[in-house]
């Protein structure tokens, strides 16, 4: 799916801004023509989560109607009209001037309604959008599981921790198309041998003969003619001392492809990425991952788009040295993606299969198919950033009764393994896009044998949190031996991708206990520390870049999880500085971070 655009072909309405909103708890919206006109409004803005607008929404997840009126312009008519969702979660369904244009189900994936028949000119538009996040069994990710107990119990009833935000959480766009229009885009880049090459297939959703495919930049140009077979083309351009994208020089190409009517313009970068023996090749270079598990998450917009925090969390995220992040544990926004394609950073991008839950065949089927989909969605969406090096394909899949498992006493009538589960995650995502090695992130004492098919071990470790809260010495024994066995069982690169300890920032203490700003700063360097001696270790990322809303729980504080080396408002905790230090320490650090170099001596407090 190609992000909407302006340009000399195309047109596009921004509809962010204050909608109307209504709750209909009792779902009857519908028999109510809530459609056509709410009863009892109230302002609502968009994109943004209901829970953080309304204090008596914060805890409200049913059924949702949100609605505004358009005007279109009149140079639109004879153009083909889409309506696009960025995300709603968990399922919407748009309708124009009383019509349903479509339904979606699934959170933090885009959805498009060809809405051409539906509008009218020289009239108003009303456009609703009908949004709910019920927790459900089957859902992914799920909630409200019979007897989910322990750790992560908590209100609302998640299998997982963040807040279950719920809402329009990123732009609704109206834009135009041209009757015959480039549908899709796939661009693969490659480097082998003395040139680069960008490989460009194109699908047109009409008959076209003929198209163009230029590509340009840094004082290079090439075009060439293509043509269509039932609708689609391929274009292979050479492109002589090629300037690769990398975190130190991100650089972009600018691509743009026409036929017909229709253009559309995508900067591109080229790049290769590879897993070989235990190390990530990024343009034939070993790369170490510096940084961070993240969430979209901020007072007042929850999980909706919010473009200076995108801007600011970027600056923090040079200023701290990092190279990369992983969208724990949903797809991010478009625009954060293009914002880590144009600032070098590298994306391990992931699906909202987070806490995975393994049950029931019949539970596990239903999931299946919607991960399915969302593997289809996010690859589509995702598949052009330079920045994405990797798909995460679940975070922490689990059986539902954690301790039991732990245990050896879980009772699950369903086998992953022996029933291929993951391998059709795994081959499904290998299958659509063949250029990036896959992962599936595994959680403390996860049977092995599930990470067995990934190309990277992603392995999230609270030794010294979790277990052996307080003991730091131990926690680094534990984790040093760990990593060794798995390196030794696997013969894969392995990255750390959690690990952290909450802190409630200007909580001191001297000797360092777990929850002060020390205790985390010594957990921080410890963990580095380890993973700097073992060469198959390819990376570090921190849980978690800020603190975030979680749900209501006796482990989480003020219903935050406070592991953040940035508090919500991004004030850096004293790890930051640890971070900061170690991350930009001079010969480490990306010639692009030269500036932020850390003078010797004078960060003191991580001496
Ligand atoms: C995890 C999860 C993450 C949680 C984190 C924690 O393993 O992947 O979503 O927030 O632990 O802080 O407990």
């Amino acid at each position: 799916m190609l992000f909407p655009q302006q340009n000399s072909s195309r047109n596009l309405l921004d509809l962010s801004g204050i909608w109307d909103f209504q709750a209909d708890p009792e779902e009857t919206g519908l028999q109510h023509g809530y459609y056509s006109s709410l009863p009892q409004p109230r302002p609502i803005a968009v994109p943004g989560s209901w829970n953080e607008q309304y204090a008596d929404l914060f805890q409200y997840l049913g059924m949702g109607w949100y609605l505004r009126k358009v005007h279109l312009p009149a140079s639109w008519h004879g153009q083909r009209i889409f309506l696009r969702v960025g995300s709603a979660n968990y399922w919407a369904a748009a309708w124009v001037n009383g019509e349903k244009a479509g339904e979606h189900t699934g959170g933090h994936l885009p959805f498009a309604f060809e809405v051409t028949g539906l509008v009218k000119f020289n009239a108003e538009n009303v456009i609703a959008i009908q949004v709910e996040n019920h927790l459900t069994l089957t859902r992914v990710p799920s909630g409200n599981i019979d007897g989910m107990g322990g750790f992560f119990s908590g209100y609302p009833s998640t299998t997982f921790d963040f807040y279950p935000y719920a809402g329009i959480h990123r732009l609704v766009t109206l834009y135009t198309v041209s009757q015959t229009f480039i549908e899709d885009i796939t661009v693969t880049t490659d480097n082998g041998g003395a040139n680069a090459h960008v490989q460009v297939s194109v699908r047109l959703n009409g008959e076209q003969v003929r198209g163009r495919v230029r590509l340009a930049g840094s004082g290079f140009a090439a075009e060439t003619e293509i043509r269509f077979k039932e609708g689609k083309a391929q274009a292979d351009l050479e492109v002589p001392s090629a300037r690769l994208w990398s975190p130190e020089n991100p650089f972009l190409y600018e691509l743009t492809v026409s036929a017909g009517e229709d253009t559309y313009t995508l900067p591109i970068g080229i790049r290769t990425v590879e897993v070989r023996g235990s190390q990530f090749l990024l343009n034939e270079k070993p790369v170490y991952f510096k940084g961070f598990g993240r969430h979209e998450d901020f007072y007042a917009s929850g999980k909706g788009l919010n473009l200076p925090l995108l801007v600011k969390d970027y600056d923090l995220l040079r200023w701290v040295g990092a190279n990369s992040y992983r969208t724990s544990h949903y797809p991010y926004s478009d625009e954060e993606m293009a914002m880590a394609d144009r600032q070098g950073f590298l994306i391990i991008d992931e699906i909202p299969a987070v806490s995975l839950q393994v049950d029931t065949p019949e539970n596990m089927a239903v999931r299946l198919e919607m991960c399915l989909q969302q593997i289809e969605e996010f690859i589509a969406r995702d598949k052009n950033h330079p920045s994405v090096v990797m798909w995460s394909v679940a975070n922490e899949p689990r059986l539902p009764d954690l301790k039991a498992a732990l245990t050896g006493k879980a009772d699950s009538s369903f086998d992953p393994v022996k029933t291929d589960f993951f391998h059709k995650l795994i081959s499904r995502t290998k299958e659509l896009d063949p250029t990036r090695p896959v992962t599936l992130v595994g959680q403390m004492g996860m049977p092995l044998e599930w990470q067995a098919e990934t190309d990277v071990l992603c392995v999230n470790r609270y030794w010294g949190w979790y277990e052996l809260g307080g003991q730091l010495e131990q926690a680094f024994a534990s984790l040093e031996q760990e990593l060794d066995l798995l390196y030794e069982r696997f013969k894969k690169p392995i990255l750390v991708s959690e690990f952290g300890a909450d802190t409630v920032a200007g909580l001191h203490g001297q000797p360092a206990g777990m929850w002060s700003e020390e205790y985390q700063a010594d957990f921080i360097r410890g963990y580095l520390d380890v993973a700097a001696r073992k060469d198959f270790v390819i990376g570090m990322h921190v849980w978690n870049f800020a603190d975030f809303q979680a749900v209501q729980s006796i482990i989480r504080v003020g219903g935050m999880n406070l592991k953040g080396v940035f508090t919500r408002t991004r004030t850096p905790k004293l790890a930051a500085h640890v971070l900061r230090e170690h991350w930009t320490r001079p010969g480490r650090q990306p010639a692009e971070f030269n500036h932020l170099e850390v003078e010797q001596g004078k960060n003191n407090i991580v001496s």
